[in-house]
């Protein structure tokens, strides 16, 4: 008898050294050419291009499978609003008295502010859920594990495929963010983890000059 709960690894591929290295350096390129943009263009992004990005996502690893993740994705131009209208209010308090001057030092490079157009022009908002716990079948709790863990490396698959796909993100983090539950109708065990919006750049689109860490000042091999 063998064992159902296995089959054999059928998808894998190994590539021959050199092709390997080829693949590590041409996908290194690919995401160093990654930025995050504020300044979006209203230009329409075929649905079918969101919906491929988020099965990329939802292919990722996650704490005994569960997958504790829920993904809100807001094309409607008065829930756009909506949002916006909350986030900039939450944002005039963080930049006008709850941030801390260190905080504001450190984020003065990025030239952020209160003002969130991005949340009415990108085409797409996608609001990430993170599933505290699940409910089964009967409407009984099921535990979920790595919840943290879990959804930050489904939103970094995420990021990646829709640069993979040619459109631009931003990581957006309204704090406090449990609005978003109200707005998108989420229930209390769902808690919001990050805001992606998407689309294409705007023409003008500029973003800061800043750069990454060398390999040396982040890493060590023992
Ligand atoms: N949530 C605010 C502030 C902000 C915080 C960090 I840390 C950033 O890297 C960028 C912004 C905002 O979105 O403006």
């Amino acid at each position: 008898m063998t064992d159902q709960r296995f089959q054999p690894l059928s998808e894998y591929v190994e590539y021959p050294a050199a092709e390997m290295s080829r693949r590590a350096r041409d996908f290194l390129a690919e995401m160093r050419r990654r930025r995050t943009v504020r300044d979006f263009s209203d230009r329409p992004v075929p649905r079918q291009v969101i919906e491929d990005c988020l099965r990329t996502a939802m292919t990722a690893p996650s704490g005994a499978n569960m997958q504790p993740w829920h993904f809100a994705v807001v094309q409607d131009p008065r829930i756009k609003r909506q949002i916006r209208q909350a986030a900039e209010q939450v944002e005039a308090d963080f930049y006008s008295g709850r941030a801390s001057n260190e905080w504001l030092e450190a984020l003065a490079p990025l030239g952020t502010d209160e003002n969130k157009p991005f949340l009415e022009l990108a085409p797409y908002l996608i609001v990430i859920f993170a599933q505290l716990h699940g409910q089964g079948n009967q409407g009984q709790t099921v535990k979920h594990y790595y919840v943290n863990e879990s959804v930050g490396i489904a939103t970094g698959f995420l990021i990646a495929a829709i640069h993979h796909a040619g459109l631009a993100s931003l990581t957006h983090t309204p704090s406090p963010m449990r609005f978003l539950n109200e707005i998108l109708d989420r229930p209390a065990n769902e808690r919001p983890y990050l805001l992606l919006a998407v689309g294409y750049p705007d023409r003008q689109a500029r973003v800061p000059t800043i750069s990454k860490k060398r390999l040396a000042e982040v890493c060590q091999f023992a």
